[in-house]
């Protein structure tokens, strides 16, 4: 951290948003193509743990996924992206502004693949080895569990087998480490996925909750657009209205007229995973030409 405090002053004056994401993990590449997606020019990084954008009031801090709750909650950051998983193990005192869709998992038990586990009873006096233990005693408290929790930072799938715990209790996305190390999924203990977290002291700073209302408008277009899709299409004129039903468009579709007097070209924005739902409806009802394309940005 040295060189982060070397240049503190002049990080922490210069008035500009503060954004923490993660240097080097799951999380980095996600972060950074979500704020270029927003129109963020981002300096090239390398090793640097701070970097300005060109065309925003807004410097990045690339940090360990660990450290963003507490430097969001001790305002060296106004802003963090970081798992719910992590906010939730640190009990960082910061308000989630949104779920950005990505760094989808779940916390779970695993156990070994030829045991059984009837239901959440069968963790009594067990041992669990885990790097969520702050999360793990909440759960087992509250449903008056009594277990033994072994904490252990990484590698945790291979406790069972080394015979230092009964089971584990870890983040789990495809199940394939869980499957490697012979053991399978059990309890769900939580959902999580990256969130954009952003701290207390930003309602009291007009400059910066300007700043942030902007930046936070651009990623909810981001997002927005990330699930839709412009269709466009042509249709005889006296299929219109039936092909307006069709569609499950936000709003009512725009109709232009063609050269060909009897036609007309269709263009609406829909929800991505319903097009091959409509498509072959859309093509009955006289269709043609149909063309699905990205949208970058959409703000509703
Ligand atoms: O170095 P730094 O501390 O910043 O990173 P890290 O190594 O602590 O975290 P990293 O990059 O592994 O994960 C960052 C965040 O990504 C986590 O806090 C979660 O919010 C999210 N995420 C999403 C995951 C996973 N999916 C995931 N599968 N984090 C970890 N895993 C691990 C899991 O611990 C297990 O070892 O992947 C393995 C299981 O994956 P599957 O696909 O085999 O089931
Ligand atoms: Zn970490």
């Amino acid at each position: 951290m040295s060189g982060f405090f070397r240049f503190k002053g002049e990080f922490m004056a210069n008035g500009n948003l503060k954004l923490a994401i993660q240097k080097k993990g799951r999380l980095s590449d996600d972060s950074l193509r979500l704020l270029r997606t927003c129109g963020l020019e981002i300096e090239s990084y390398n090793e640097r743990l701070l970097v300005t954008t060109r065309n925003y009031k807004l410097d990045i801090l690339f940090l360990r996924d660990d450290d963003i709750p507490v430097y969001v909650q001790d305002n060296v950051a106004d802003l963090g992206i970081v798992g719910e998983n992590v906010i939730l193990e640190k009990e960082a005192d910061v308000i989630i502004s949104k779920t950005l869709g990505f760094g989808k998992c779940r916390l779970r038990i695993g156990i070994p693949e030829e045991d059984t586990l009837e239901n959440i009873e069968s963790l009594q006096n067990k041992t669990i080895a885990t790097s969520y233990p702050v999360i793990l005693r909440k759960f087992l408290d509250e449903k008056r569990i009594k277990a033994k929790i072994i904490q252990i930072s990484g590698s945790v799938e291979i406790a069972p087998s080394l015979g230092i715990a009964d089971y584990i209790c870890d983040l789990v996305s495809t199940g394939a480490t869980l499957k490697l190390n012979h053991l399978k999924k059990s309890f769900p203990i939580l959902d999580s996925e990256a969130v954009l977290i952003q701290n207390k002291f930003l309602e009291d700073n007009p400059e910066k909750k300007l700043l942030f209302e902007n930046l936070l408008t651009r990623i909810e277009s981001v997002l927005n657009a990330k699930n839709s899709k412009y269709i466009m299409m042509n249709a005889p004129q006296d299929s219109v209205e039936e092909i307006t039903n069709i569609l499950p468009s936000l709003k009512s579709p725009t109709v232009l007229s063609l050269a060909e007097k009897s036609m007309v070209a269709i263009h609406a924005v829909i929800p991505q995973d319903q097009f091959w739902e409509i498509n072959s409806d859309l093509k009955k009802a006289g269709a043609s030409g149909i063309l699905l394309l990205p949208i970058e940005n959409m703000v509703l």
